[in-house]
């Protein structure tokens, strides 16, 4: 099973990892894509083995139920996921924080997803462009690219690109 994993610049075992001399921080995921952190709370977005994509909140020590439960399941000692796709495909890949929400690349849901962190809705803010691998935020823009040459896309001419929007004109 997939870990998120954390050690020191020098490559040692931080102090204050879950378990004893081992750079796990947290288990039980299935395919982790991106990292955000809002303050001190780590997020990270994963794909589900078929739709069923996932945000989680990641508390350390935690176990995110791969392979053992997906989607809205719950079980005991496992975390269910903040968000998940359902029957949809986000495929979601990097991501960036701003102001209470997560904007999070979404690979074959051709988009970039806005998940606010308070009232748990998502929506696709940016669509139109094709696959988006990687999204970044400065706190006045946000900065994505698309993937449309990987492979798996279908590329325009001018493909890939770097694009940037004014986070405060996303809505
Ligand atoms: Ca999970």
């Amino acid at each position: 099973m997939g870990k998120i994993l954390r050690m020191n610049l020098d490559g040692s075992v931080p102090v204050d990892n879950p378990f004893p001399n081992s750079f796990v921080y947290s288990y039980g995921h299935r395919n982790p894509q991106g990292l955000a952190w809002v303050g001190e709370t780590l997020y990270a977005s994963e794909h589900g083995q078929s739709a069923h994509d996932e945000i989680n909140r990641i508390k350390l020590g935690s176990n995110y139920g791969w392979p053992v439960i997906q989607g809205t399941e719950r079980k005991a000692g496992m975390v269910t996921p903040l968000f998940q796709s359902g029957n949809e495909t986000w495929a979601p890949s990097g991501m960036a924080a701003h102001n209470g929400k997560l904007y999070v690349a979404a690979l074959r849901g051709n988009a970039v997803r806005e998940f606010d962190l308070e009232d748990g809705r998502t929506t696709a803010v940016i669509t139109g462009l094709g696959r988006i691998r990687d999204v970044y935020n400065d706190g006045e823009y946000l900065y994505f690219v698309s993937n449309n040459t990987d492979g798996r896309g279908t590329p325009d001419e001018k493909d890939d690109k770097l694009y940037r929007v004014l986070v405060r004109n996303l809505k």
